[in-house]
């Protein structure tokens, strides 16, 4: 989140596009794995082998309908595969902690799975085909714009949990997981994509082998889940994308407790992508069971080029500690409040990363719009601008 950057670090990135968000790390029977880090590893040369999909966007930003049959939509913009991936077993579950996810931004979290075949680490992004194995469209819309999947990924600590189906066949994995910020979606092209992708070896028995659809097909500009005006009462919600995979367990949402830090296994099989064998050798003599942590020798590049340290914790068993996702929907008297574009009445007051319901709106925080009664004045750092009727938002200034 740029409020939590520092100044100088801002006037590198600006300007940016409108965008909110990315994962920091998945949690895995208690191992986190770090995420990639928009923030840093762009500009390094040499960046840690993680288990996310790479990119070089820095802007936190999403991918927009009119890019649907663009290769942006299957990993992010311009994305590149990880450089290792994480163990974990059919039928185990994995957690994906988001910055924080600005409520304004409705819309659905889906989940979907893609077999890379020999490795994740060199498949083509292109013939990649996902299979559906989570999804969370509309919960309640008693409250319009209503209650969303991204609201209860919220209620559970900015972060998601989905469950690898129980008897998917072993082998490795891409795991595309996103969420569809609907605030502007009444518009064509208004919708926004944020994909998240992640290399998985899943270990197990299973026998299914799901059919799936290329990523440039799982979504087109004007379907029913994408161009929909979710500030009008909705009876249904389509969540957009192909049908769910029958073999998929729909589990209540739930945190991860962090017992230890892992790190990505490097090399998968035959087509190895390390550059050290010995590295590939230890990582893949480590990784037999799920929730296992590879115990890497320090003088392994992966490692050295990181502060990731694996830390076997055979003391305590990975847990998960049920937290409640009850979602308290925003409940604004029906007034519009006035929007002053452009100025920030607030002058030089320094209240600052307070999203919500502060004096001032932060960056990129919602600062007005139809049934908006919170803050419609922005911090210093920005001004607020109309998106559309229903969605005004503080948007940076020129630093
Ligand atoms: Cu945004």
């Amino acid at each position: 989140m740029l409020r939590i950057l520092s100044p100088l670090l801002l006037a590198t990135l600006a300007p940016l596009a409108a965008g909110h968000g990315h994962i920091t790390k998945i949690v895995i029977n208690g191992v986190s794995y770090e995420g990639w880090d928009i923030d840093v590893f762009p500009y390094e040369s040499d960046p840690p082998a993680v288990v996310a999909w790479q990119t070089p966007n820095t802007g936190n930003g999403f991918i927009s309908p009119d890019q649907y049959n663009s290769s942006d939509i299957i990993c992010h913009e311009n994305a590149t595969n990880a450089a290792g991936h994480a163990v974990v077993a059919a039928g185990d579950k994995v957690n994906l902690q988001w910055t924080a996810w600005p409520s304004s931004h409705h819309g659905p979290v889906i989940t979907y799975l893609a077999n890379c075949g020999d490795s994740c680490e060199t498949v083509d992004k292109t013939t990649l085909e996902f299979f559906k194995i989570s999804a969370v469209g509309l919960v309640s819309d008693t409250d319009v714009p209503g209650t969303w999947g991204d609201d209860q990924l919220i209620a559970n600590n900015d972060s998601w949990l989905v469950e690898i189906p129980p008897k998917l066949e072993a082998g490795y994995y891409v795991l595309r997981h996103e969420i569809i910020a609907l605030h502007s979606a009444e518009e064509s092209d208004g919708a926004q994509n944020y994909p998240q992708c992640f290399n998985l070896q899943v270990t197990g028995s299973g026998t299914e082998q799901p059919s799936g659809v290329l990523g440039t097909d799982l979504y087109t500009e004007t379907e029913a889940g994408i161009l929909v005006n979710i500030y009008s009462s909705l009876s249904t919600y389509d969540i957009p994308g192909p049908t769910m995979f029958s073999g998929a367990v729909s589990i209540t949402q739930s945190t991860s407790v962090i017992t230890s830090t892992g790190t990505a296994t490097t090399g998968s099989g035959s087509a190895a992508t390390t550059t050290a064998a010995a590295e590939a050798t230890t990582s893949e003599a480590s990784a037999t069971a799920s929730g296992s942590v590879e115990v890497v020798s320090p003088s392994v590049a992966v490692v050295a080029s990181s502060s990731l340290t694996a830390l076997p914790d055979s003391s305590s068993e990975p847990s998960s500690t049920t937290t409640s996702v009850n979602v308290q929907p925003s409940s604004p008297p029906t007034t519009t409040a006035p929007i002053t574009s452009a100025s920030n009445p607030e002058g030089p007051s320094s209240a600052s990363g307070t999203a919500g319901s502060g004096a001032t709106q932060s960056v990129y925080g919602q600062c007005g719009g139809i049934n908006w009664t919170a803050a419609t004045a922005c911090n210093t750092q920005a001004v607020c601008s109309s998106m559309n009727p229903y969605y005004y938002q503080c948007v940076p200034t020129a630093v």
